[in-house]
């Protein structure tokens, strides 16, 4: 039996926290992954997780994942470590028969506990199991620098920033046609928020959270790296275009241009003086 990180779902895991770094979005403890294994994979690790200890609350209750495990990210760690320490910082929970309360079976070496935004994530994932007849199997918050720019500056309407987000690169329509949800601000980590963002899940792949960052769903890691990455970009798109249309205040003028022809003897022909 292999090593615990050898196995090739906690390698896609960790591969994933590192491109999500990479790219900006992880400062400090910034951002949670967490990934649904599959039955196998549970037979496949079974011999080498730790002894069950304690149950401790989720802080919901997510009847619909009874009994499933889950890779998850560590409460306070820093994406930027874990491709150097995944036992540090990622663990392996088991949720109890009701799902109400979890154990942590491996990882958190050095002590801890599951992500912060726990009930989001197994929200999110009770409702993608569902409607996606078991499919999706990751759900993964990042810190999208752009995506949170626009939250300061578009209305938080679903129809808004999923029009705009579509019309910035001609793939986006195709990468997420079902379109993304948005909720204003609220205090993250707790189960009114939890709540807020599982039923933006029942119809979209994607929910955005005002002036804090984005959620995504799907069914492995490549897919939903890429479905966050392709709102990102595209959010990046918008803001450039939005930043060349902002105008000017002041500017050199034509009769400015003009002068300075003048007093320092050279020719500037006339028609790059006049704007269109
Ligand atoms: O610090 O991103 O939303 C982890 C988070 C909380
Ligand atoms: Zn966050």
């Amino acid at each position: 039996m292999m090593n615990i990180i050898d196995a090739s779902f906690v390698r896609g895991f960790v591969k994933m926290a590192d491109d999500g770094f990479k790219q900006g979005w992880h400062e400090r403890n910034g951002g949670n992954l967490s990934y649904r294994l599959k039955t196998e994979e549970v037979e496949e690790v079974k011999p080498r997780l730790n002894c069950p200890g304690e149950w401790l609350p989720i802080g919901t209750n997510v009847p619909g994942l009874a009994g499933d495990y889950f890779l998850v990210t560590g409460s306070g760690k820093y994406f930027r470590n874990i491709i150097d320490n995944p036992e540090a910082c990622i663990a392996i929970i088991e949720l109890d028969d009701k799902g109400e309360n979890y154990r942590i079976r491996w990882g958190l070496v050095e002590g801890g506990t599951p992500t912060s935004e726990l009930p989001t994530h197994l929200m999110n994932h009770e409702v993608k199991k569902k409607v996606t007849h078991e499919k999706h199997r990751v759900i993964y918050h990042a810190h999208t620098t752009n995506v949170i720019a626009l939250t300061f500056v578009l209305p938080l309407s679903d129809e808004i920033f999923t029009r705009e987000l579509w019309e910035m690169a001609t793939e986006c329509p195709v990468v997420f046609p079902d379109g993304l949800g948005v909720i204003g601000w609220m205090v993250p980590g707790g189960r009114e928020i939890a709540i807020e963002t599982s039923k933006l899940m029942e119809k979209y792949d994607v929910a955005i959270w005002a002036h804090h960052g984005m959620f995504c769903s799907g069914e492995d890691f490549d897919l939903t790296f890429g479905l966050m990455h392709t709102v990102e970009k595209s959010a990046e798109i918008l803001i450039k275009v939005m930043s060349m249309n902002s105008g000017k205040n002041q500017t050199i003028t034509e009769d400015n241009l003009r002068d300075l022809a003048k007093d320092f003897n050279v020719n500037l022909p006339e028609r790059f003086l006049y704007k269109k």
